[in-house]
């Protein structure tokens, strides 16, 4: 097929125009490995700059209003003021991720623990953030459990998900009706021999168990490799439980890198997953985040890169020809079906995206327009002293 020059029509207008793109307060802060956490001239000390910072990606994207925080990473004294804050600068608050991972207490456990007072501890840390929910208008409690055992036999793997169900339960009760729960899964780390929610369909189950608005988070990085992840997506989407996604990419394990960057193959045929059912739209309630970490990189640019990444693979995707990959598989034409997913695949898109954004008013360059913007040397200039907020913090 000869290559063509794809054309910002109305239905691309309309589909790329209503995607919004979720970015986690976590990514601002310094990041590292257990070697190494490297920091970055100007890197925020607390959740005011760090949501400044995200609306830098905003301003310059025009996809990404929502800026997702961790409890107790953002705790601040005054979560309106806060909300108040992100508005002023053109954003506001996401979804509230709880944190199971830090506390002592937490060491063999948190919702799952034996211990039933270790359990009330991690149930009430969940009420302390659907209160920041209230506070702050977030409408989404986000949960990834750590949970999980290092030793065959160190504890009863069925009595620990038999804790799960009843301390999920204690926290879903405490959501308001216009609240949703999301359960994001992951198969290790940091525990190495199992965990208690390690995959999809464990997340599903519990989450029918719980009711209509608990749903599953599928954070890209949290599979074994070889798995495929797109089938995950079609099969939450036909049950209608598909939440969230964390985007990121791994070359190995939970790497977090930035989305899009280690297999844009993999992110758009996420994508046509999403467009052929219909689920782009807003009101399919699929909250498309980002959960990365920028060890290396700048972390503004590392998000605007991130989100023109899913940005590119979402165009890709709602350009396949709907009508002539339905033909060719009901006519049973292998290469032909294959021949039209690619053909979308191989478009270049980024043309099509600078239009898009100049038709917003936006530059249509804008990892270009971000760097001439001055904005790193101004917050390197500026954010002296203090703290820089990191894992942790
Ligand atoms: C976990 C998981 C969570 C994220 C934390 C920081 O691996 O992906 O979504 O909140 O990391
Ligand atoms: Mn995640």
């Amino acid at each position: 097929m000869t290559a063509t020059t794809p054309v910002l029509d109305a239905r691309l207008r309309k589909a790329l125009g209503e995607q919004t793109i979720e970015l986690p307060s976590w990514a601002f802060g310094n990041s590292g490995t257990r070697f190494k956490v490297f920091g970055t001239p100007g890197t925020p000390r607390d959740p005011y700059e760090k949501i400044a910072d995200a609306a830098q990606v905003h301003a310059f994207t025009g996809i990404a209003p929502r800026v997702s925080l961790h409890v107790p990473w953002d705790l601040v004294d005054d979560f309106a003021d806060l909300a108040r804050h992100a508005k002023e600068h053109g954003v506001s608050i996401g979804m509230i991720n709880s944190n199971l991972f830090q506390d002592d207490a937490y060491k063999l456990g948190s919702l799952t623990h034996a211990d039933p007072a270790v359990r009330r501890k991690a149930v009430a840390h969940h009420v302390q953030c659907i209160d920041v929910m209230r506070a702050t208008g977030s409408k989404e409690l986000k949960i990834w459990l750590p949970d999980g055992t290092n030793y065959p036999g160190q504890d009863s793997i069925r009595a620990r998900q038999d804790r799960l169900a009843e301390s999920l339960a204690a926290v879903y009760e405490e959501l308001d009706d216009d609240h949703r729960m999301v359960l994001e899964y992951k198969f290790f780390e940091p525990a190495f021999y199992h965990t208690d929610v390690p995959d999809w369909g464990t997340s599903l189950l519990h989450c029918l168990a719980l009711g209509e608005r608990a749903k599953v988070v599928l954070d890209t990085g949290h599979h074994a490799p070889g798995t495929n992840i797109e089938f995950i997506v079609a099969q939450l989407l036909r049950q209608g439980r598909l939440g969230a996604f964390d985007f990121n990419s791994r070359f190995y394990a939970d790497d977090d890198l930035m989305a899009g960057a280690a297999d844009p193959f993999q992110l758009f045929r996420i994508m046509h997953e999403i467009v052929e059912a219909d689920a782009l739209r807003p009101e399919s309630g699929v909250n498309f985040m980002l959960d990365q970490c920028h060890n290396i990189e700048d972390k503004i640019p590392g998000q605007i890169r991130s989100v023109m990444n899913v940005q590119e693979a979402t165009a890709k995707a709602l350009l396949v020809d709907a009508e002539a990959l339905d033909a060719a598989q009901r006519a049973g034409d292998v290469l032909g079906a294959h021949g039209v997913l690619m053909d979308a695949y191989n478009t270049d898109v980024r043309g099509l995206l600078a239009d898009l954004r100049t038709e917003q008013g936006l530059d249509p360059a804008p990892m270009r327009a971000f760097a001439a913007s001055g904005y790193l040397d101004k917050i390197a200039a500026a954010r002296v002293g203090g703290t820089q907020a990191g894992w942790g913090a």
